[in-house]
């Protein structure tokens, strides 16, 4: 049977994609299950509660077990032991960082989600969709575009959500948008740790390892105003986990760029790659939406890699 799951730390997209991507494989004559690498966010479990779908269970190791890899390819994101499985799949649209000792199905398309590359794949093979797979696969378009305002957005992207959303019965895409992130949104809950780690992914740029997170919110204020108490824990974190850095994007869905928050060895890299000053730890990206379009890049080439 094969695994189908996407990143640790799971955001929509990944959960939505896995799910929609077991699903067509069952329908061709494939054998595969969803799973997930960590905790639902908000926003996840008000997509599966509105199109009435159980969230997949925790996968509790990789080992030895025929996987699919969905909306990721670097092994730092995936199952921890994820090196001694059977890689089968790959479906994504980041970066290729990516290296196997064997052939196998490798698919990534430049698309703002995953699930704008599955919902493809059930057009182009025919497969009648269900109108829960059809709304899910759109909530993890609009929650991957932020509602088509990232950069990241194609015309695909758009053209698979006017399919799904007419198939899932939604009427108003910009406002079923809205009330998902305003799910997202909802973090004043949240310990700062769990803020730091709220969608976070750690990178390594030329040998250093940093964590990225990102909260994507309604009203930036809100998480601004526990600025000293998250700076706190993100040196906590840094220290502990041996980072050369912890960035923290604070992203304004409706003002449309991001607050970065900082700590670092050295702040220089960062100050150049996003061509600002960081005051005490704090920048205002203007326009920044995407850490995978307009953040992740600048600081490779910065950090040389
Ligand atoms: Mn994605």
């Amino acid at each position: 049977m094969l695994h189908v799951f996407g990143h640790k730390s799971p955001d929509t997209d990944s959960i939505c994609s896995a799910i929609a991507y077991a699903y067509l494989k069952n329908v061709i004559g494939e054998e595969a299950k969803a799973f997930r690498l960590g905790e639902i966010n908000n926003e996840t479990k008000l997509v599966l509660e509105k199109f009435e779908m159980d969230a997949p269970p925790l996968l509790e190791s990789a080992a030895d077990k025929d996987v699919v890899l969905v909306d990721h390819n670097e092994f730092d994101q995936s199952a921890d032991d994820i090196e001694q499985a059977n890689i089968v799949e790959v479906v994504d649209h980041h970066k290729i960082k990516f290296g196997w000792d064997r052939p196998i199905y490798f698919l990534t398309v430049p698309a703002g989600s995953t699930a704008t590359i599955i919902a493809n794949k059930f057009f182009q093979k025919g497969v009648k969709m269900p109108e829960n797979i059809a709304g899910i696969l759109l909530s993890a378009i609009l929650s991957d575009t932020v509602i088509f305002k990232s950069p990241t957005t194609t015309s695909e992207d758009k053209e698979m959500a006017r399919k799904l959303a007419e198939i899932a019965g939604v009427e108003n895409m910009e406002a079923w948008g809205i009330e998902m992130f305003k799910a997202k949104s909802a973090l004043s809950e949240k310990s700062a740790r769990d803020l730091i780690y709220n969608d976070y992914k750690v990178y390594e740029f030329a040998g250093k390892r940093v964590l990225i997170d990102q909260l994507e919110v309604v009203d930036g204020e809100e998480v601004l105003s526990r600025k000293d108490e998250i700076m706190e824990e993100m040196k906590k974190v840094k220290e502990e986990e041996g980072f050369f850095a912890v960035l923290v994007l604070v992203t304004d869905i409706m003002k449309e760029g991001s607050t970065a928050l900082l700590v670092a060895d050295d702040v220089e890299p960062f100050e150049k790659a996003f061509n600002v000053k960081f005051e005490n730890g704090q920048a205002w990206l203007e326009g920044v939406m995407s850490r995978k379009k307009q953040v992740v890049p600048p600081l490779e080439t910065v950090f040389g890699e």
